[in-house]
């Protein structure tokens, strides 16, 4: 018999956990940050319980120690995303194939190699194990936190005790407030399970000394010498820091410096970015249908505004150190060195804009209210749903934004300087999810630009529905358009400070600072450069370019299918290739049209069928979108996909425009092909089965 591979013992996360005395192991799979995020939050509650938590990315350790967690000791929780078609997350990958070797036959299919544990038997090594499960999904989707739901079935066929019923969080709906009811539900049967008394479970936000204030996570000590070299001149300049190596991804950006950016749509009503990103050097390579990921700054206004709700202004480049104060926690260092400044953090690694959550406020803000407004006003939004779902959600609130109405309020009581709200630095760390990267579907082929991917991005500003006469600015979009101005403008010195828009319609505020978005390259001449990554995806061409491809892209959806179609010219492609783009007007909107009209009559020469097809929805009185002319030609869409085994793609936004394509494509189904309503969508079942359907859609 083959011997049992030797695990590398600085991946066993059950020998951290004991070695940390801890009880509750949480393990995330997370793709955009928010299950991480939830999983931290987890942790914050379950030490305020009087429980010992840890939590682990499951990509930094090894799954075959699963089987060493002790039922009735140790629980085990898992917090898990689902994305793309009922897919793990990119950190849970390895687990999930070793763990979930034959999606089709959860109950059966062969038992992975786990650590060796006495007594326990072959097909149920987990027997020792008890655990509970959260899912975060979207109902959009069609395998509805498909990973969770497979995980769970199979902890299960592995003998593991399950605690309760698995939670579900439908990102569709109200993600936040199923996660809240989901933990509420939780701590008395960890506490009965791991037999701790309600003094040790149920402890509420007292620490040892009795005040009420919560233990923290995160120490800051601020510090005087940051030394005299090029890092510490980046770092008092607020800028970002990456760690230099020859790898880049998920968690180790390259910095790439922008040769091109431009407006798409400078006289329409959304401005869509196009920008080219330098990549050549770095050893980062995509393939056409990847994702590039960037990782934004906060805007510069909205950074001052919350510097200055911490009081913090006059120290916003003071260095300062950031470490966990728990000795045994996975990660030492919340950010990616153990220095930074107040304004960098603020900057570059914390989410500052999305709205604190109802158990963030009455954990982390509420304990530092002095005043009686202060509390009442933070134990309502805290505490009253509706109030929360008007004052914070409704508004768009920011932390800035919470932390403005509580001094207000307390000004019009009249309450004293000295009995004001201060939230400490340290507890905004605990309140504060880390800024986590954007996706963009890359809209150029890695055949034809393999050093140069480009990305299409609508620029995101809207008045909050409960805040109407107020902006507020998506954090990557509104980023990307303050590099795009710069790069159009470059005779902007360093010290040009905050830089304005170029663009005519631009709301005041929505700039960042330029600044901090420069970085000193090697010939230390002032270059823009934004950290960036690459995803693969498995968003894909047909290797056979013989065979029909139908893409639907409305508005930025259309951009993996710049690259599609450059490929397809490359490919010199028989097949037919025909696009479908959607927007509001022609005159303003209509991306990348000059370059399509050229192309499309280019791939015409190879197949006379090959086409861009428009849907202008506000030219007219009444819309037309694209699954309206995708009905137009069903004779034709049949044909292509039916006939001739063609391609089907969809991309850009989830909710209602991917259904009601799907709606069209079922219709051409039954009226082309003469099929029954059931035996339509299970036509456009096997499409999707075969990898014949296929979607890159984001909410
Ligand atoms: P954020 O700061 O993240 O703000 C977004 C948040 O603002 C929303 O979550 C919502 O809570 C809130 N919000 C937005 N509108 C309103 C409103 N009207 N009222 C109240 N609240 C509101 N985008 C592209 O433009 N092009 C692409 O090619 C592209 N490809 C993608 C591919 C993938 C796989 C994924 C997952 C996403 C893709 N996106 C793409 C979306 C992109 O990643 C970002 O989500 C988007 O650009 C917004 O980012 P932001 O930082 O500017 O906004
Ligand atoms: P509308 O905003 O005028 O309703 C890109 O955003 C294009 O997609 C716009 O023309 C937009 O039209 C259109 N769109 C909006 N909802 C859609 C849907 N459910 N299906 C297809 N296209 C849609």
């Amino acid at each position: 018999a083959e011997a049992p591979k030797e695990l590398d013992p600085e991946r066993d996360f059950v020998k951290k956990m004991r070695e940390g005395n801890k009880n509750v192991v949480i393990i995330f799979g997370s793709q955009t940050g928010t299950a991480e995020d939830f999983a931290n939050r987890l942790a914050r509650e379950a030490h305020a319980k009087g429980l010992r938590p840890i939590v682990f990315d499951p990509e930094n350790y090894d799954y075959q120690h699963l089987s060493k967690l002790r039922k009735g000791q140790e629980v085990l929780v898992w917090i898990l995303a689902t994305t793309g078609e009922g897919e793990p997350t990119d950190n849970m990958h390895a687990w999930y194939e070793a763990m979930v070797p034959d999606p089709e036959d959860l109950e059966n299919c062969e038992v992975a190699e786990f650590a060796d544990i006495d007594g326990v038997e072959f097909d149920r090594p987990l027997a020792n194990v008890a655990y509970l499960g959260f899912g975060l999904g979207n109902t959009t989707y069609e395998q509805f936190c498909a990973h969770m739901r497979h995980i769970n079935s199979r902890m299960k066929a592995l003998g593991a005790k399950q605690l309760m019923p698995c939670g579900e969080g439908d990102d569709d709906a109200n993600l936040e407030e199923d996660f809240t009811n989901w933990k509420a539900k939780i701590w008395p049967i960890i506490c009965e399970h791991l037999q701790v008394g309600p003094s040790q479970g149920g402890a509420d936000l007292t620490n040892d000394s009795g005040s009420t204030e919560p233990e923290l996570e995160w120490q800051v000590e601020e510090v005087e010498e940051v030394g005299d070299d090029s890092a510490a001149q980046a770092l008092r300049r607020g800028e970002m820091t990456v760690k230099s190596i020859d790898v880049h991804d998920a968690k180790h950006p390259y910095m790439a410096s922008i040769p091109t950016a431009y407006d798409l749509s400078p006289t329409g009503e959304r401005h869509v970015l196009h920008l080219e990103v330098n990549i050549g050097g770095s050893g980062m390579k995509y393939r056409t249908g990847d994702h590039l990921a960037v990782w934004p700054t906060n805007r510069e206004e909205e950074v001052q505004q919350l510097l200055e709700a911490l009081s913090l202004s006059a120290k916003a480049d003071s260095a300062i150190k950031v470490t966990n104060t728990d000795p045994h926690a996975a990660s030492a260092y919340l950010f990616p060195s153990s220095t930074t400044t107040y304004g960098a953090a603020l900057r570059h690694y914390l989410d500052i804009t999305s709205p604190p959550a109802r158990d963030q406020i009455s954990m982390f803000v509420l304990p530092y209210a002095k005043s009686s407004v202060a509390r009442d006003l933070l134990t309502q939004l805290a505490e009253d749903k509706q109030a929360y779902a008007q004052g914070v959600v409704g508004k768009a609130l920011t932390l800035s934004g919470l932390l403005a109405e509580v001094r207000l309020a307390e000004q019009l009581a009249g309450v004293n300087e000295n009995e004001r709200l201060v939230l400490p630095f340290a507890a905004l760390l605990s309140l504060c999810s880390r800024l986590q990267p954007r996706y963009y579907s890359i809209s150029s082929s890695g055949t034809t630009s393999p050093e140069r991917p480009s990305i299409t991005a609508v620029v995101l500003r809207y008045q909050p529905e409960g805040d109407a006469q107020n902006w507020r600015y998506g954090v990557a979009t509104n980023y990307l358009s303050t590099i795009t101005n710069y790069v159009n403008n470059k005779h902007t010195s360093r010290s040009g400070g905050i830089y304005g828009g170029v663009m005519a319609s631009e709301p005041a505020g929505s700039a960042h600072s330029v600044t901090h978005l420069l970085f000193s390259d090697a010939e230390q001449t002032s270059q823009v450069r934004v950290p960036v990554h690459v995803r693969t995806s498995s968003f894909r061409l047909p290797a056979d370019h013989t065979v029909p491809v139908v893409m639907i892209g409305p508005g930025t959806g259309v951009a993996p299918f710049r690259g599609f179609i450059q490929e397809r010219i490359h490919q010199q492609a028989t097949g037919a290739t025909v696009l479908f783009f959607g927007a509001r007007h022609y005159e303003h909107d209509y991306l990348y049209k000059a370059e399509f009209e050229t192309q499309f009559a280019q791939l015409a020469q190879y197949n006379p069928e090959s086409a861009i097809v428009t849907a202008f929805s506000r030219d007219q009185p009444h819309k037309i979108y694209v699954q309206h002319r995708l009905r137009e030609r069903a004779d034709m869409v049949w044909k292509w996909l039916n006939d001739l085994q063609g391609y089907f793609y969809v991309c850009g936004e989830a909710r209602f425009m991917a259904r009601d394509v799907k709606d069209a494509l079922v219709q051409i189904a039954q009226s082309e092909g003469g099929l029954g309503l059931s035996d339509a969508e299970s036509w456009v079942g096997s499409l999707k089965k075969f990898g014949r359907y296929q979607e890159d859609v984001w909410a």
